[in-house]
């Protein structure tokens, strides 16, 4: 079940129907204050509870599918922070937006070459001893190091996937990144101004099927990475049994798909992102990135709207 993208007109014309559509008042829904009302999980061994909520989430998936207006991943240029929120964050639907970074001096500057001068010697933390490893992410303590960042640059500028410096090392590594921070602009439309968390890697850095725990904004930086996006309907194709992460680890592999036939047919969204596009990864959503060079990135979930799923989230 592929989609393929609708035309820039259409998606525009999407957005503007959308809105039309939203001024429309309705009554106020009730809606519960906090997932921590929700019933007790079902009992171990009651599948059959399991399927049916499967079911349902599949067969609202197909009901979506049936208009461009409710499904679909839209392009959209120069989005208002209204346009954002009432179609696109509230209803949790991903976009991707272009032209909003534009004039950060980082997409310009941000070479390997450079940030090796800018940051220099500073110790960072990153990621590392990747590659032949199955569960790097899953294992991310295991696999912290420490090293100069003219070092970690060296490892990565002929790409691998085997070091990258991902958000889980963003606390560690603030006051090492700070001579950065003048190269990067605001997002002022969604997000409150809060520093994001950085991702340094080189070309195959590769981030397994997973789904984040907050609503997430990817800015691009320098590069490009390919994303794949999946909605969260799908979860009963994804064998997902461990943590936010999914055993079938890889979409495109034919093995994993091989061992793991139930996601074959998975419906799927496929994104290039180039320097300057933010995509909006809504919770819940799975997604596996890989990085098609040299690539910069940061992530934002400090939305202007709560986001905080997260606290609720049965960790088992
Ligand atoms: O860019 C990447 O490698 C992964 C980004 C990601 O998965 C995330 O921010 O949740």
């Amino acid at each position: 079940m592929r989609k393929t993208k609708p035309s820039l007109p259409a998606q525009a014309a999407d957005i503007a129907m959308q809105m039309a559509l939203r001024q429309i008042s309705f009554g106020a829904a009730t809606v519960p204050s906090s997932a921590s009302a929700l019933p007790p999980v079902a009992p171990n061994g009651d599948t059959l509870v399991l399927r049916r909520r499967e079911w349902l989430l599949e067969v609202m998936e197909q009901q979506r599918a049936l208009s461009p207006y409710a499904s679909g991943l839209l392009t959209a240029e120069n989005l208002s922070g209204d346009d954002f929120l009432h179609s696109f964050y509230a209803p949790g639907r991903p976009v991707l937006i272009r032209g909003a970074m534009t004039g950060w001096p980082a997409i310009e500057r941000w070479t390997p070459d450079y940030l090796a001068e800018r940051v220099g010697d500073a110790v960072v933390e990153y990621q590392g001893g990747r590659a032949g490893v199955g569960d790097y992410e899953l294992a991310k303590d295991r696999h912290k190091r420490r090293g100069a960042f003219r070092d970690f640059i060296a490892l990565v500028r002929d790409g691998g996937n085997d070091a990258y410096i991902t958000a889980y090392n963003s606390a560690a590594n603030q006051s090492a990144f700070a001579p950065l921070a003048d190269d990067l602009g605001q997002i002022d439309a969604y997000l409150t101004g809060a520093p994001g968390m950085l991702w340094i890697g080189g070309e195959g850095a590769f981030t397994p099927l997973h789904f984040d725990l907050t609503n997430n904004l990817l800015a691009q930086v320098t590069g490009t990475k390919r994303v794949i996006l999946i909605p969260p309907s799908q979860t009963g194709r994804l064998a997902h049994r461990r943590h936010v992460f999914s055993d079938v680890h890889d979409v495109t592999d034919p093995a994993r798909i091989a061992a793991h036939p139930q996601a074959r047919d998975v419906l799927r969204y496929e994104v290039m992102l180039t320097p300057g596009d933010l995509l909006f990864i809504p919770i819940g959503w799975w997604h596996q990135v890989r990085s098609e060079s040299f690539s910069t990135m940061l992530t934002y979930t400090s939305f202007l709207w709560p986001n905080a799923g997260h606290e609720n989230y049965p960790a088992g």
